[in-house]
Formats: structure tokens, sequence, C-alpha cells
């Protein structure tokens, strides 16, 4: 495999046509890995199988030095413990978390990045204190606009060093169901998923769930930080500024029917009665629905799909669909609606691959 050079600075780059994945990509994605299709059948996602995405290292992380700090415009800044953290109301919430550049390995040309097929989503039940009374405690400056969120990672992104910061604007960040986040499934947090804090902004994509959170800054002015101005942006051209990648659009997923050849990942199920079962969200507004085509798209037909759940309204949602097999290769597509609309069937491209929510394609074979 003949690798192209590098790039540490600089645009982000885009494949050549018919350029395969390179080792660059794919060192990204032994890292950061997806969840497995089997594992929606998992109301709660177990940590191992949940997605992973982290830009720069693991930090190591002593959970009894850490202290999280509130500083910027506020009156009183505040130096927390975990133990201080932990003493305040604590909340558990499901939520749906999906990495903005699920998609994009799909995308042609295939702008050079994580290649996430449609793997990047996991719906694990985080405990943590919410946000908001956390800041009004700092007490708020009246000319307060935004909040800054920082982790304690650190590394290089196109020439530019950083910690990781995301900004939010502060009416998102005052929402009650923001929290600062200390337990996955009941265990403290994983390594990976931002041990010993993480903030959990339900709704967004991955990127505003800042993990190894050590600092919260809040600004006067809009932040102009790499996270928010450079990165997650729609853009065609490279030298649009494009607009902000921020709450999760629809997408529904089928756990693939049947068994896979090891090596191609091919399906074969056996004919007769199979319930087709998956889970669907929407994180930008409610879903009103999921279909089911079981000729490539032709004819669609409406899942069952599970009812909302008021106590957990940013989980994931499971629905099914009885199926005859009959002999003969077929596709399976799955689509989900919200009251913004529908899955798109064609995807639009963008430079960084951001949000490619396209309907999921399943080629089956039934044997004789
Ligand atoms: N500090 C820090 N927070 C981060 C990231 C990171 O690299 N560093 N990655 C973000 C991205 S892009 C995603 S998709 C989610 C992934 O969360 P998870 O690994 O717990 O699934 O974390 C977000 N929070
Ligand atoms: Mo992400």
């Amino acid at each position: 495999m003949d690798a192209p050079p590098v790039t540490t600075r600089g645009r982000p780059r885009v494949a050549e046509p018919g350029e395969g994945i390179g080792l660059d990509e794919l060192a990204l994605a032994t890292r950061n890995h997806g969840l497995p299709l089997e594992a929606l059948r998992y109301d709660v996602t177990p940590p191992g199988l949940h997605y992973v995405l982290t830009h720069y290292d693991i930090p190591a992380v002593d959970p009894a030095s850490w202290r999280l700090t509130v500083t910027g415009a506020v009156d009183r800044p505040l130096t927390l413990d975990l133990d201080a953290l932990r003493a305040r109301p604590s909340v558990t919430s499901r939520v749906l978390l999906e990495c903005a550049g699920n998609g994009r390995a799909r995308l042609e040309p295939r702008p050079v990045s994580q290649p996430w097929l449609l793997e990047a989503v996991g719906s694990a039940e985080w405990t943590g204190t919410p946000l908001a009374p956390v800041l009004a405690e700092a007490g708020l400056s009246p000319d307060a606009v935004d909040v800054a969120f920082t982790g304690a990672d650190h590394g290089l992104e196109r020439g530019v060093e950083q910690d990781y910061t995301r900004g939010l604007s502060l009416a998102e960040a005052l929402r009650e169901d923001a929290l600062l986040v200390w337990a996955m499934n009941g265990q403290p947090l994983p390594p990976q998923h931002g041990a010993p804090l993480r903030l959990v902004v339900p709704g967004w994509y991955g990127m505003a769930h800042v993990k190894w959170l050590t600092r919260i800054d809040v600004l006067t002015e809009p932040f102009t930080g790499y996270q928010n101005v450079t990165s997650y942006r729609f853009k065609v051209d490279a030298d649009d500024p494009g607009e902000p990648v921020t709450r999760i659009r629809p997408r529904a997923l089928l756990a693939p029917p049947g068994w896979p050849d090891f090596m191609s990942r091919e399906r074969f199920l056996r004919p007769g009665p199979v319930l087709l079962s998956g889970r669907a969200w929407s994180g930008r507004a409610p879903l009103t629905g999921v279909e089911v085509s079981c000729d490539g798209g032709t004819t669609w037909t409406a899942a069952d799909l599970a009812p909302a759940d008021p106590g957990n309204p940013y989980a994931w949602r499971a629905w099914t669909l009885p199926w005859t097999a009959r002999p003969g290769s077929h596709i399976l597509v799955v689509r989900a609606a919200d009251a913004e609309g529908a899955q798109p069937t064609e995807q639009e491209w963008n430079r960084q691959g951001m949000a490619n929510n396209l309907v999921q394609r399943v080629p089956v074979t039934v044997l004789d």
C-alpha cells in the first residue's frame, strides 16, 4: 500500500477518486472503535461495546489530585474535587451519543479522517450532576455569552497545538439536562470515556461531550477555538467558513440479521419468518417513525417503533418489523424520520465528512 504523505498542517485532505483507506486512517480506526451492530440489541450499551473517539491520547489523570475549575466571567471562581461534585444532587440519564463523523467513509471523495461507516454510536446510562446550578453558584456575569469546556488531553491538529476545548452557547450550557458526569452504567467512568469527569449535552453530536474535563471558562465573547471555528463545520469549499455542526440528525440502524462471512461481512440467513430489529434516534427533533424496505428502497413498510421513554428522552428507541425471508438476494434498507424530515437516500457531501445520515443498506442472501 503506497500511503500518501501524512499532512500535519493546513487543510484536511480529501482522498483521490478511488483511493483506498490509508495507513493513517487505519491507525485512527484501530484506536477509535465502533459499536458492533449486533450490540444494538442492548437497551443500555455495555461500556466495552460503546464507540470511542479520542482525538489525541487518553490523558493520565489522577482522580485524587484532579480538580475542576470554573473561571472567567463569574463572581466566584470555583475549584471542585470529585467528592465535592459527587456530594451534589445526582441524575442518571440514558443518552445516545453519536460521532459527527459517522458515515464519513462512505462519502466520495472521502474526507481523510477517522473512517466511520455506521457504528459510531452508543446509548449508555450517564450519572452526574446538572451543570447549570454549578454555573449559578459561580455567579454568571450578566454579559456572559458562551462557555468553554477544556479537557486534560493535549495534541496537535492541522498544525494547531491545543488542549481539546469546545465552546457552547450559554443557553445550551444552562439547559437542565446538561450534566457533569462521573459514572457510566453505574460504574466510575472508564479512562477512554473521560475519567474522572466529562460533560454530557444530550442531543448534540459527540464532539460537544468533552471528556477528561478540567476547566469551565465563562466567556463574554463568542468562543473562537479550533474545535468550534475550524473543525466541526459543514463546508464544501475549504475557504468557506461553513455552518457549525450541532445536533444529531435522525438515523435508524438495523442489527444485521443472519450470520456474516468472516472477511466480506456478507450476510446469510435461512428462509422463513425473521424479526428485523434495530434502534432509531434523533437529537434535533422527536422521532416520527421508522420505515423498512426489503427490496432495496422500492417499497417501504412502517416498523413498530417503541414509544419514547419520558424519563429518557435522549435514549435510542427500539424498532421491529416481521419479515418472511424468501430464497434469493435482498437489500434491506431502513430509514428514520423526525419532525424536521427523513434520512436522505442520496448523501450530501461536505469536506469534513460531517453528519452523513444516509440510510443504511444491508444486502442479505437467503439460502434455499
Ligand atoms: N477531551 C476530549 N473530549 C472529547 C473528545 C476528545 O478527543 N477529547 N472527542 C469528542 C468526540 S469527537 C466524540 S465523538 C466523543 C466520543 O465520546 P466517547 O469516546 O465516550 O464515545 O467525545 C468527545 N469528547
Ligand atoms: Mo466525534
